[in-house]
């Protein structure tokens, strides 16, 4: 054998060790009531776990609203996960959210055993006892809505150090770091609807566990198909993501992928279907806006990257989100 083909041969088995003992563990947390972005973005989780790219730990919601726990666990069932773990925010000043689409979970179209969010365990105490059983440096979360249990996690006792110890990294949908929605100054809805849970966030995650932010402004660059929902569902006579899309944003409407982005790069962080800013720090100023502050001269914090996406990576982007939330669930 030559030289090289031996040197190909151990890099391709290192190469598929290596893939084996990073495959990611993911913990979604969701906001899961107003919007249905997050509907799509968890279908996702269970279609990448299904396909093996990473394994799913659990689910914690960070907005109060009834009918989080049993939605949350009707959607799990639909997917095949019908035990997969669910924790509720118990935090009484976290933001309530009326939703257009959460009494599905009421349907016996989608049947499911957890029905109370009295039942359903607390959101931060989930989040302690899934961390704590992982190996260190092994868990990506992804969090797509207010920072509400990513605060009560860090202000909890050792929470700054747990984190430090077991979490790989931090993908999360907030804040606008380019021109969007008409202005260079967006507001956006995940932090100023908890202004001070994010300002926790930013000032208080560890420096050593790296944060992606996915500002407002891919998302809007994402406009989910309605052609797919018009059409690609129809392979079980009721399917949850469709029904729940259809609630909230009626047939006409391309709703964006703004919690499927943060999904996607945190399974796939390496694929290119993001790029990444500089390294820097994420500031919540007290009106809500994200003000990034790049590293200079090599000097200041590193923790913060935010994506960034030209117009190919848009387009493949786009592509795998729609095809990772449509796929259908195994067969039952
Ligand atoms: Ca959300």
């Amino acid at each position: 054998m030559k030289p090289l083909l031996i040197l190909s041969v151990i890099l391709c088995a290192l190469g598929g060790s290596t893939q084996a003992a990073d495959k990611p563990k993911i913990l979604f947390d969701t906001d899961i009531t107003g919007d249905v972005d997050d509907v799509l973005a968890l279908a996702m989780c269970h279609t990448l776990a299904d396909r093996g790219a990473c394994e799913f730990l659990g689910v914690t919601v960070s907005k109060n609203n009834p009918l989080t726990a049993s939605f949350v666990d009707a959607q799990n069932t639909f997917h095949g996960r019908p035990d997969l773990p669910v924790g509720v925010t118990r935090d009484a000043k976290a933001q309530h959210r009326e939703s257009k689409y959460l009494k599905l979970a009421d349907s016996a179209d989608y049947p499911h055993d957890l029905k109370r969010n009295e039942d359903a365990k607390d959101a931060v105490e989930l989040i302690r006892e899934l961390l704590t059983a992982q190996p260190d440096h092994s868990v990506t979360i992804i969090s797509v809505g207010i920072a509400s249990n990513m605060a009560n996690l860090l202000k909890s006792p050792g929470g700054v150090d747990l984190v430090k110890q077991k979490v790989k990294a931090l993908s999360i949908m907030a804040g606008a770091f380019a021109f969007c929605n008409r202005t260079n100054y967006h507001l956006e809805a995940n932090v100023i609807n908890g202004i001070g849970y994010m300002q926790t966030v930013a000032d208080q995650w560890p420096d050593e566990v790296p944060i992606v932010w996915s500002g407002y402004e891919i998302g809007e660059a994402l406009p989910f198909p309605r052609v797919v929902i018009q059409r690609d569902l129809d392979y079980r006579p009721h399917h949850l993501v469709k029904e729940a899309y259809l609630l909230h944003s009626g047939p006409e409407h391309d709703r964006p992928c703004w919690d499927e982005s943060s999904v996607l790069w945190a399974v796939y962080p390496e694929r290119g279907f993001f790029g990444l800013s500089e390294p820097g720090r994420v500031k919540v100023l007290d009106d809500g806006f994200t003000r990034f502050i790049p590293v200079k001269n090599g000097q200041g914090s590193q923790r913060d990257r935010f994506l960034t996406m030209s117009s190919v990576q848009q387009s493949r982007a786009l592509e795998a989100i729609v095809h990772l939330t449509i796929q259908p669930p195994p067969a039952k």
